[in-house]
């Protein structure tokens, strides 16, 4: 593939034949559930939302997509690939950022998207059980029907899936107040590469009884089975809701608020963002929107708190605005007064992502990092790019036109983008692995929350030793002997 010169077909691969084709239709019928490019002269462009990524960075050669209905659809297409070495990929809303979800040469892609039925929701547990292919805002929209909660949001939540969202274990924007995936799934279905259903989709708490084999499947990005059902712990959803956007003067304000946000807000605090001056200026002239606050500042953040009083709510976040203000540890700040100003808060923050793309491409970086260490790698890269002359905010012959720091602050989860106005080996060369190698030694990830995918294989080493990758390739071996389940990606 010319995406990816340094990598080569694994010849072991049957390619899709008409045969093939036929047993697919056989199963799942002529209409929409196959996208035929081998029988048929369907065009490039069918193909391109399954081949290319949200980035438009990594693209693939697939010429057959199938779109099962049902879990026993999932199986029968499992089994007849393993049997036919036939290569697969996964693929829910496909807005990964590691280049996952996209085929590298000719492999299927299994689309989740019809299988995106609520099988079953309990207000009394809080516990949803659903299809793998629900998408993240509607499953949202179902619990809080209900009065409940999704334990976790983000950015592309009106396209992901959530059987994606535990195949990644997605962080998102509320992990600091619900915590992580590997809490919250209470239960998995999976389909094995030979076809075995693995039902465990149980919707107990507590299970100690033997090994807990559905944390595997979390986050193994569909390297060894595909998630056709989820069963998750949804909270109670909170009545009151505020937003809170500050100005500060320096990083070390960041980390005092942070740690006063803590001790104020405690229990109701459900999100602390971090947002750099020059995230929120990408953002402002990506988005066109007006910024919140009137004066610069070279730091921003995102506080949200969630509770069940509003008026008990409402005098704690006033209490904690009053402090930091006059303890000068933030120079000037806005609380939501409504929905609509909650939500462009929030856009101020979700935004950047996008934004960071705005100009022709994107260099991300998802790095977990001791907090008060976390925002030097932005200036230290900014810098780098400064002296070597690659980075102009303005002149359109620079490569390089921004670096940003934003990210997850309560959770020591920085995202460090670098808006491109190309894609530039003189500007990879600077990055990697200097970005690898400046989190390793700080003891940190290389992937807080994305995963590894096609685009972070090569350095899975700067974040887990030797044995343990040993242990990961020994699962992936008795899982997916034949090595048909998202083949070049990161095992
Ligand atoms: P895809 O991109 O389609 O797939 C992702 C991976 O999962 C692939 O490796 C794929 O093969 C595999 N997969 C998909 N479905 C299944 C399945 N049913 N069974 C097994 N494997 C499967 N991520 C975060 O963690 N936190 C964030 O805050 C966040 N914010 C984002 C904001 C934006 C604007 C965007 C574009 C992305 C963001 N992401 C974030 C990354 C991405 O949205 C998440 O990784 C999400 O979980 C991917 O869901 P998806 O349905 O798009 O999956
Ligand atoms: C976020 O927190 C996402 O906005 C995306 O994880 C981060 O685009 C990125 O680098
Ligand atoms: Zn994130």
């Amino acid at each position: 593939s010319d995406s990816y010169p340094n990598l080569k077909r694994d010849s072991r691969f049957k390619e899709v034949s008409a045969d093939d084709v036929k047993f697919f239709q056989g199963l799942l019928g002529e209409g929409s559930a196959v996208l035929d490019g081998v029988t048929q002269n369907t065009g490039e462009e069918d193909f391109e939302a399954y081949n290319s990524d949200w980035m438009k960075k990594y693209r693939g050669q697939c010429r057959l997509v199938l779109k099962p209905a049902t879990t026993e659809h999932v199986s029968k297409i499992s089994k007849y690939c393993n049997e036919n070495m036939l290569a697969v990929v996964p693929q829910g809303g496909n807005t990964g950022l590691v280049g996952g979800s996209v085929p590298v040469f000719d492999e299927i892609v299994l689309s989740l998207s019809k299988m995106n039925n609520v099988r079953s929701f309990d207000d009394v547990s809080g516990v949803l059980v659903a299809d793998a292919g629900v998408i993240l805002q509607q499953a949202d929209e179902h619990v809080a029907n209900h009065n409940h909660i999704f334990p976790l949001d983000l950015g592309a939540k009106g396209s992901c899936q959530i059987g994606a969202n535990v195949a990644t274990n997605a962080g998102g924007l509320r992990l600091l107040r619900y915590g992580s995936m590997h809490g919250n799934i209470l239960g998995l279905e999976v389909v094995l590469p030979d076809g075995t259903i693995v039902d465990d989709l149980g919707t107990l708490r507590k299970n100690n009884t033997g090994y807990d084999l559905k944390q595997l499947f979390i986050g193994a990005e569909g390297t060894i089975g595909i998630i056709t059902a989820i069963s998750i712990l949804c909270p109670q959803r909170s009545n009151a809701v505020n937003v809170a956007y500050f100005g500060l003067e320096s990083y070390q304000k960041v980390q005092d608020a942070f740690k006063e946000a803590k001790k104020q807000l405690g229990e109701i605090l459900s999100a602390f963002e971090l947002m750099d001056h020059q995230s929120q200026d990408l953002y402002r002239q990506a988005s066109g929107a007006k910024l919140p606050l009137e004066g610069d500042h070279p730091f921003y953040c995102l506080i949200e708190t969630s509770g069940s009083n509003t008026e008990h709510d409402k005098e704690k976040l006033d209490s904690f605005l009053e402090h930091v203000l006059g303890e000068e540890i933030v120079s000037d700040g806005v609380v939501s007064e409504n929905e609509t100003q909650l939500q462009s808060l929030w856009a101020c923050r979700e935004g950047i992502s996008e934004a960071g793309q705005h100009w022709g491409g994107v260099y991300k970086y998802d790095l977990s990092i001791p907090l008060t260490k976390l925002y030097e790698l932005v200036e230290e890269c900014r810098e780098l790019f400064q002296n070597n002359g690659l980075m102009h905010a303005e002149d359109e012959k620079f490569p390089v036109k921004e670096v940003v720091g934003y990210g997850h602050m309560g959770d020591s989860n920085l995202h460090l983008n670098v808006a491109v106005r190309r894609y530039d080996k003189e500007v990879e060369k600077v990055l990697e692995p200097w970005v690898y190698e400046w989190v390793a030694k700080r003891k940190g990830s290389i992937s807080a929350e994305h995963g590894l995918g096609i685009a972070k294989k090569d350095y899975i080493g700067y974040s887990r030793s030797e044995t343990m990758v040993r242990l990961m390739k020994d699962i992936k071996k008795l899982y997916d002997p034949n090595g048909i389940m998202n083949p070049y990606k990161y095992i």
